[in-house]
């Protein structure tokens, strides 16, 4: 047999690092909302997705290394219109990835308050358990993104923002320092800010404190083109234990002060179980509940 690769016998052949831009995007996508296939069907669609939620290009080396973070509960068909968006969008952008689920569970079963930051802070530290990514983006389950120009890396300096134009706000930033829904950090980044806020139970607040961490650490939020950051949010009523937080306004106030004494720092859980499902790598986490 012919020798393909230059190393050494039995070591991988060399592969060509992947060209920029990827030659596999399209550009705007439909996006696909009403009822989402099975997780079987999304797997038969996604050949080459490994246990977990992981892919590699097979063809090129990836440049990039980007966890997926997705706070979780109560959300399965929301799940399954994501899976089928994101893996192959991902995969056109010959991008090394893997998506975690992290989802909250409560002691007794199932009814904390929602904490959507927190959830965030642990599927960063579990995710940076698995691989040394570079990269990782913090994803509602119900966002779609519309147009695979918009890449899932990150910026060497400063924490993004992805989801600029949302159908939900009619293609628009709804304020400037808006910055809920998708972004993104490197793990510098993260730890420059001290992670998020561990202290947001219920719905609100917690994208602002986030917001206002990037500034008072140094940083600023970078975004790409309105044009190109389109997301569709995927109709919703609010969840059960996710009620609004009315402490969201004074617990604002206070970011400026207790950022640096609550976040990643201070950030307890317990992990119950990590699967390496076939599409996604699910994380079971009691975080605690409301005080
Ligand atoms: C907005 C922001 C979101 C967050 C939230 C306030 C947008 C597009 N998104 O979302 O980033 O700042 O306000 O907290 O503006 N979730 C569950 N199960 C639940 C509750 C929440 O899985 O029972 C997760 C899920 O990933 C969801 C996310 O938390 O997408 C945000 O919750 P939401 O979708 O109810 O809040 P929404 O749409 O107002
Ligand atoms: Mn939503």
């Amino acid at each position: 047999l012919p020798q393909t690769g230059t190393g050494p016998p039995g070591t991988q052949a060399q592969l060509k690092d992947c060209q920029v831009p990827s030659p596999l995007l399209v550009g705007p996508v439909s996006v696909r909302l009403s009822s989402p296939l099975s997780l079987e069907e999304i797997r038969d669609w996604n050949p080459l997705v490994l246990p977990g939620g992981r892919y590699r290009p097979p063809d090129c080396e990836p440049r990039h290394h980007t966890a997926i973070v997705v706070p979780y509960r109560n959300r399965q068909t929301h799940l399954r219109a994501l899976l089928y968006h994101l893996h192959p969008f991902l995969q056109r952008q010959q991008i090394h990835y893997s998506i975690y689920i992290v989802h909250q569970v409560g002691r007794p079963w199932g009814n904390s308050t929602f904490n959507r930051a927190k959830l965030l802070n642990v599927g960063v530290r579990e995710a940076l358990r698995d691989e040394d990514w570079g990269c990782i983006f913090l994803h509602d389950v119900d966002l779609l993104p519309e147009n695979d120009h918009n890449t899932y890396t990150c910026h060497s300096q400063f924490p993004t923002h992805l989801s600029v134009a949302m159908d939900k706000f009619r293609y628009r930033l709804p304020y400037p320092q808006y910055f809920g829904g998708v972004s993104a950090v490197t793990p510098q980044q993260y730890i420059k800010m001290n992670g998020f806020p561990n202290h947001y139970w219920g719905w609100g607040g917690e994208d602002d404190d986030i917001a206002a961490r990037v500034r008072l650490s140094g940083m600023k939020i970078v975004r790409p083109p309105v044009a190109i950051g389109h997301y569709k949010m995927i109709k919703h009523k609010g969840d059960r234990g996710n009620e609004q937080n009315p402490r969201r306004f004074d617990l604002l106030k206070r970011t400026r002060l207790n950022w640096h004494s609550d976040g990643l720092n201070s950030l307890t859980y317990e992990l119950l179980s990590k699967e390496l499902e076939p599409l996604y790598t699910n994380l079971t986490v009691d975080i605690g509940d409301d005080p």
